[in-house]
């Protein structure tokens, strides 16, 4: 049994979509990270870090969006949620780890930048240079996508999952997301995917709610 834990928003997201996308039964155990549930003693069991998502295969479990989007696709393979070329799918890896590693890093110090700095001129220092990383790594995912339908190419796969967190924070955070046309193409193309709309729709995603 395939179970996830999640918060709607967050950037567990990623491997819930990813999870939608393998057509596998799973079940789903929302953990609301406003209500501090990923900080529960039960939760620190699963995941004793306290973080989203957690994925448990019969009782193993997997953190990291990352490394569940990759079980998943390995796990799912005539769902083509990953590359077949070593070459492509290691490069489809090493861009779920960059979002992992800078881009949501960046988008935290933008918004909790108490996480990172004490006093209010640091944090203030902080958040300016956060918003000014996340919004130069969405210029980046913007380039990679001019003249592709997906972030690898010609075929969606996890990492288009993962990516799609970051246009929604964009919003969120009042980015001018629709600027970055290759990015905005993109996005409605994501929503155009019945597993993708679904998710979406089941955490009330920011991309989906009426205004
Ligand atoms: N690199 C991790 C990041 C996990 C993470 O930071 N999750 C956040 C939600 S976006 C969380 O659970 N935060 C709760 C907390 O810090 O208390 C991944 O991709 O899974």
């Amino acid at each position: 049994m395939l179970t996830l834990y999640f918060s709607p928003g967050a950037c567990s997201m990623a491997s819930h979509i990813g999870l939608e996308e393998t057509g596998a039964p799973y079940e789903e155990k929302p953990t609301l990270l406003a209500k501090g549930e990923q900080k529960t003693e039960a939760y620190l069991k699963i995941n004793p870090r306290g973080k989203v998502p957690a994925l448990s295969v019969d009782g193993r479990i997997i953190t990291e969006n990352t490394a569940i989007l990759t079980y998943l696709a390995q796990r799912f393979p005539d769902k083509n949620l990953m590359p077949a070329d070593p070459i492509d799918a290691a490069r489809c890896i090493e861009t779920m780890a960059w979002l992992s590693n800078i881009v949501h890093p960046s988008y935290q110090r933008y918004m909790r930048p108490e996480r990172f700095a004490e006093g209010e001129a640091a944090q203030a220092t902080v958040k300016a240079t956060g918003r000014k990383s996340f919004w130069a790594n969405c210029q980046e995912i913007d380039a990679m996508l001019q003249g592709k339908n997906w972030i690898m190419g010609s075929q969606f796969t996890v990492v288009d999952a993962y990516t799609l967190v970051f246009y929604g924070w964009g919003v969120r955070g009042e980015f001018p997301m629709t600027e970055l046309s290759a990015f905005t193409a993109w996005k409605e193309r994501m929503l155009k995917r019945p597993a993708v709309r679904k998710i979406l729709d089941s955490e009330q995603n920011v991309l989906v709610k009426p205004a």
